[in-house]
C-alpha cells in the first residue's frame, strides 16, 4: 500500500509544497468526517450569510472553508489563500513560495439530499513579493498551476490528483486516517457517448452550444451518428470523476441569464485544477473557444465556460464554435 507523502516523492515533489499538499489534505479528512456526521451534528442547512457570488451559503460551505483557510494560513510555505467563500485573497506568510485557490464544497446543493460533494484545489507559485491578500499575485494562467486536485466525498472518500505527472487516484483508508494509492495513471477514453450538461438552461445557451445538444438528442438519426446518454448529478467533483474513470463530456458554458458572467463556474478554483486533471489523463478541456488553461484571469473570481473530458468529443464541441 503506498500512501500519499510516498507518491509525491517518488514524483519528486519538494518537501515546501508536499507540506502544502498534507495540510489540505488535513482539512479535506475533517470536512469528511463533518459531513458523515451531518444531520447529527447540527450542521446541514443554510446560513443567513452570501458569499461574493451571491449565493446562499451553507453551514457546510462555512465550516469546510474555515477549516482550509485556517490550516493554510498558518503554513509556512502559503503565501496566501484565495476561496469561492472569501470575498478577497488573505495573506499567509511573507516568504512563503506557494498560493492555494479552493472551493472548500463545491456542489453544495447536493449536501441536503446526502449525494456527492467535493473539494476542489489549485496551487501555484508567487513570482515575486508579493503579498498573499493582494489578488494581484493569484492572477496566472493554469498552465502555471504545480498541483491540481479534488476530494470527492462519495460512498468512499477519493482524492484524485496531479502535479504535472500524471493523475493518481487515492482513497482514504478511515482506519489509519491517510489517503492511500489505489489508481496510478488514470486516463481517460477518448471517445464517449455520454454527455452532462444542465437542460434547463438552454434558452439561454449560445447558438453553437444549443446545436451541438440538438445533435446528441438526434441520435444515430443525427449528424454525430451515435445514441447518446445523459448525467447530471450538480456537482462537477462528481462528473468530472465518472470522465475519469468511464469517459463522457461536462459541460456548463457561457450562458445569458446574467451577461456580466462567462458561465456560472469559476476559472481558478474550479475551471483550471479541474483541466488540470483532465489534460493530465490524456482528456481536453476548453471554453468552446479557447484552451482553459490559457485564459489569463482578471480577478479571483472570474468566471469561465467549461467542456472538458474525452478528448474526441471536446474537439467536436470545438469545431461547432468555429
Ligand atoms: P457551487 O460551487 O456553488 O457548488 O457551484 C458549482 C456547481 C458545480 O459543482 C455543478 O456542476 C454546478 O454548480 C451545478 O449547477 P446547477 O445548479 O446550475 O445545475
Ligand atoms: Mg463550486
Amino acid at each position: 500500500m503506498k500512501r500519499l507523502i510516498k507518491v509525491l516523492a517518488a514524483d519528486g515533489v519538494n518537501s515546501e509544497l508536499e507540506l502544502v499538499i498534507k495540510d489540505v489534505m488535513v482539512a479535506c479528512k475533517d470536512i469528511a468526517y463533518k459531513l458523515g456526521q451531518g444531520e447529527l451534528a447540527g450542521i446541514l442547512g443554510a446560513t443567513e450569510d452570501e458569499n461574493v457570488q451571491g449565493e446562499t451559503q451553507k453551514m457546510l460551505d462555512v465550516i469546510s472553508n474555515d477549516l482550509l483557510k485556517d490550516i493554510l494560513v498558518a503554513n509556512p510555505y502559503v503565501r496566501g489563500v484565495g476561496s469561492e467563500e472569501e470575498d478577497y485573497t488573505i495573506a499567509g506568510h511573507a516568504d512563503g513560495k506557494y498560493l492555494v485557490t479552493f472551493d472548500p464544497l463545491d456542489g453544495s446543493s447536493n449536501i441536503d439530499v446526502n449525494l456527492s460533494v467535493g473539494t476542489i484545489f489549485s496551487i501555484l507559485e508567487a513570482q515575486d513579493a508579493t503579498p498573499g491578500d493582494n489578488q494581484e499575485v493569484f492572477l496566472q494562467n493554469g498552465r502555471k498551476q504545480v498541483a491540481a486536485g479534488y476530494v470527492l466525498y462519495g460512498p468512499s472518500t477519493l482524492l484524485v490528483m496531479t502535479t504535472g505527472k500524471g493523475v493518481n487516484l487515492f482513497t482514504l483508508d478511515t482506519n489509519v486516517g491517510e489517503f492511500v494509492l489505489t489508481k496510478e495513471g488514470l486516463q481517460i477514453p477518448e471517445d464517449t457517448a455520454e454527455f452532462a450538461i444542465n437542460m434547463s438552461n438552454q434558452r439561454f445557451w449560445e447558438p453553437e452550444m444549443k446545436q451541438y445538444i440538438d445533435d446528441c438528442l438526434q441520435g444515430e438519426e443525427g449528424p454525430l451518428g451515435k445514441r447518446y446518454n445523459m448525467r447530471w448529478v450538480a456537482s462537477m467533483v462528481a462528473e468530472v470523476h465518472r470522465i475519469l474513470i468511464r469517459g463522457g463530456i461536462f459541460m456548463y458554458p457561457y450562458d445569458s441569464r446574467d451577461p456580466s458572467k462567462a458561465g456560472k463556474l469559476r476559472l481558478m478554483y474550479e475551471g483550471n485544477p479541474m483541466s488540470m486533471i483532465v489534460e493530465q489523463a490524456g482528456g481536453a478541456s476548453s471554453t468552446g473557444r479557447m484552451d482553459i488553461m490559457d485564459v489569463q484571469p482578471d480577478g479571483i473570481h472570474d468566471r469561465v465556460p467549461v467542456v472538458l473530458g474525452s478528448k474526441n468529443e471536446v474537439a467536436k464541441v470545438v469545431a461547432y464554435h468555429k
